[in-house]
């Protein structure tokens, strides 16, 4: 695909996404339009994976260890055949496959359960290592949040996935400055991220994480650096795409209104 053809992808999956939260009443809709264009990039256009056959061996692994964003990896999945598009109206709903949180169990393409923040990139480590154990050349990638490299596991993981070369293992981070009702920096900062990975031993990019192209470049395979596990700080805004929810903290889990969905939905309609 083309990088507007992605683009156009990622205004449609955000309209689903948010055409989702409002019928169910509950979402994390400022974390899910932020990580958009970053799970639009990887399924459209990274990772190797086939819809009709989910749990091929050879597949690479997608991790969302952001795991309360849920619904922006169903809506991805959709629109890449791994489900239903009309599965997506059961979001939430008693017996519904589509839960809070993504569970391998229940959706193809869903590696392993997540939302319990920091366990993303330990479980992708293992997997990574797995790979290299096996010699297989699939790779991993996970995405996770800023507020979650609060958690100490991550830490552990970064210097494993060094100590191991792990140059098959990329974390995205979704690097939107917000975390659950605070700013990073005021809660906990992380500053300066990617020297911090560089200081683990981690090749690292600073991206737009808003910038298929740039997202692109640094994800494809040519871009790694051998030995060396990558990390791709992805600056983003929380709520991408909708005026009156970007980079406001409040819409870490807020619903619109039925004013504000005809006012997000035009938005995303008309701009993105
Ligand atoms: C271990 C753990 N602690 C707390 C939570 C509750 N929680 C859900 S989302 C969130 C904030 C996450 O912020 P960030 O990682 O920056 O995500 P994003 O801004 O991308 O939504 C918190 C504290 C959780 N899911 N897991
Ligand atoms: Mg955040």
């Amino acid at each position: 695909m083309e990088v507007a053809e992605l683009e156009a992808t990622a205004r449609q999956i955000r309209i689903a996404d948010l055409k989702t939260v409002f019928a169910a009443g509950a979402g994390h809709i400022g974390g899910e339009l932020s990580a958009i264009d970053i799970l639009t990039t990887l399924y459209f256009h990274t990772l190797r994976v086939d819809p009709s056959e989910p749990e091929l061996p050879t597949r690479d692994r997608f991790i969302l260890s952001k795991g309360h964003t849920a619904c922006a990896l169903y809506t991805t999945l959709a629109f890449r055949g791994f489900i239903d598009k009309t599965d997506l109206s059961t979001f939430l709903q008693p017996h519904s496959a589509l839960n809070g949180h993504p569970n391998r169990m229940k959706v193809p393409g869903v590696e392993t359960n997540t939302g319990a923040l920091g366990h993303g990139l330990p479980i992708g480590v293992g997997m990574a290592k797995a790979a290299k154990l096996s010699n297989q050349d699939w790779r991993v990638f996970v995405l996770c949040g800023d507020g979650e490299l609060q958690e100490g596991s991550n830490w552990e993981a970064a210097m494993a996935a060094a100590q191991f070369k792990l140059d098959n293992l990329v974390l995205i981070v979704d690097h939107n400055g917000l975390q659950q009702g605070a700013s990073v920096a005021e809660t906990n900062d992380l500053a300066p991220l990617a020297e911090k990975f560089s200081a683990f031993g981690w090749a690292t990019a600073t991206v737009d994480g808003h910038n298929i192209s740039q997202l692109r470049d640094e994800l494809d395979s040519q871009s790694v650096t051998q030995n060396q596990p990558k990390c791709v700080v992805a600056n983003t805004q929380k709520g991408r795409g909708i005026s009156f929810m970007q980079d406001r903290a409040e819409w870490h889990h807020k619903v619109p209104n039925q004013e504000q969905f005809e006012q997000a939905l035009q938005e995303l309609q008309v701009t993105t």
